[in-house]
């Protein structure tokens, strides 16, 4: 059997960071891009660092590299000669897309192009799968529930960019025979998921308020709706697409939706603070029943020009094709994230009591 081995764009991401931890698991060979940067950017990954004069057998391996060079990607995948490529390297924020439209199209849609071309131009269409990842953000104002066969409605630059993304990973697989899949992925969340990302944003802020380090959750739509899981069980279901006969486009995500509110309530029950809601609209405020302090409040500034009102997926052909379901519920997810973010806030606490001198 060939050896197994994987490159990862995106490595420094949340679910670089998990995919990572599944594939080493699995007995591969794991090399990971990383952007150069001014500051540390592989907190996620550091622990599956292995030193090479402590180690005979290395596993894990990082190189420079970025979505938007061409000449690098190809350089990498020919040194690389990976046996699959899971493409999750992407500006990732929907909103930050409305700002950065253009760089967001050059790293999340022509990117994706960069690394499907060089597997043309290095004739590896035979010897490398291909996973991209694709986004339910793709149905954007399409209702629900959404499958495989809803049609797109992208709402911001970063789901349509991620449309030429799904596409051209489409049209490589039909003109050259490529195993080239797409995971469509809903929502999926972690202790691990970026700061400014609605979920952690608001378990880090539960946190800091019970805490006593912060006032308030400052807030947009409080009545968005997303299907939410964890990933570690949503790359699970990215090597799973990889692991068919046939390459295919897949959906994955729970099959339930809640709201930012529902979130919202889900976090503060954790530290057992419950919340009581008043007001509408920009009014609308969060309260502490016992004390009427205010500890929810909506700021239009997360507002954004054009939303995504409810994404709640229909997974049957994940189901039945991959036999892949999530285990983790949100209530889980939620009590997971919070009691990290309690651990997390509590430490730079302490850094910064220490430093303070
Ligand atoms: P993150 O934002 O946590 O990670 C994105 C990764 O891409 C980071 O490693 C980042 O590097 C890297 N990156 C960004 N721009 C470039 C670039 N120009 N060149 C090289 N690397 C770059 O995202 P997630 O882990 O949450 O998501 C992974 C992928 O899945 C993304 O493509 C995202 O769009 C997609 N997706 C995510 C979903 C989710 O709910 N999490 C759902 C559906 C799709 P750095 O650390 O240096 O910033
Ligand atoms: P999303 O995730 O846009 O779905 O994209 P995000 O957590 O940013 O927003 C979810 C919903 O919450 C609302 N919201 C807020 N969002 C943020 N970030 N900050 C806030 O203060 C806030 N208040 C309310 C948003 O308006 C939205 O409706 C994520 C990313 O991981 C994408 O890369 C991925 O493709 C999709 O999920 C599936």
């Amino acid at each position: 059997m060939t050896k197994k081995t994987a490159l990862v764009t995106g490595i420094t991401g949340q679910d670089g960071a998990y995919i990572t931890e599944l594939l080493l698991a699995k007995g591969y060979d794991v090399h990971g891009v990383k952007r150069r940067s001014s500051s540390f950017n592989t907190a996620r990954v550091d622990r599956f660092y292995q030193d090479p004069l402590l180690n005979e057998d290395v596993r894990f391996f990082m190189h420079y590299g970025d979505m938007t060079d061409s000449t690098n990607l190809i350089r990498l995948i020919q040194e690389v000669q990976p046996t699959e490529i899971y493409n999750l390297a992407a500006q990732s924020h929907v909103q930050v897309s409305f700002e950065t439209p253009e760089y967001t199209a050059n790293a999340d849609a022509v990117g994706t192009l960069r690394i499907l071309e060089a597997i043309r131009i290095l004739n590896m269409e035979q010897t490398t799968r291909f996973y991209q990842a694709s986004t339910s953000e793709l149905f954007g104002a399409t209702p629900p529930p959404q499958n495989e066969t809803t049609p797109f409605y992208p709402r911001s630059p970063y789901a349509v960019a991620k449309l030429y993304g799904y596409w051209i990973t489409v049209n490589y697989r039909e003109a050259y025979g490529m195993h080239a899949s797409n995971g469509i992925l809903f929502n999926h969340e972690s202790p691990l998921r970026g700061e400014t990302f609605v979920t952690r944003k608001i378990t880090r802020a539960v946190a800091a308020i019970h805490l006593g380090l912060q006032d308030r959750l400052l807030i947009g739509n409080l009545g968005a709706r997303r299907d939410w899981g964890h990933a570690r069980d949503y790359v699970e279901g990215m090597w799973r697409i990889l692991q068919q006969d046939e390459p295919g486009d897949f959906v994955l995500g729970t099959g339930e939706s809640a709201s930012v509110r529902d979130f919202v309530n889900a976090s503060f029950a954790a530290v057992d603070q419950r919340i009581e809601w008043r007001g509408t609209g920009l009014d609308e405020t969060g309260v502490d029943p016992a004390s009427g302090r205010v500890l929810v409040a909506v700021d239009p500034k997360y507002f954004r020009p054009t939303e995504v009102d409810h994404l709640l997926a229909d997974p049957t052909k994940a189901r039945e094709v991959l036999g892949w379901t999530p285990k983790v519920t949100l209530a889980e997810m939620v009590r997971e994230m919070v009691a990290s973010d309690l651990d997390t806030v509590a430490a730079e606490r302490e850094r910064v009591q220490r430093d303070d001198w």
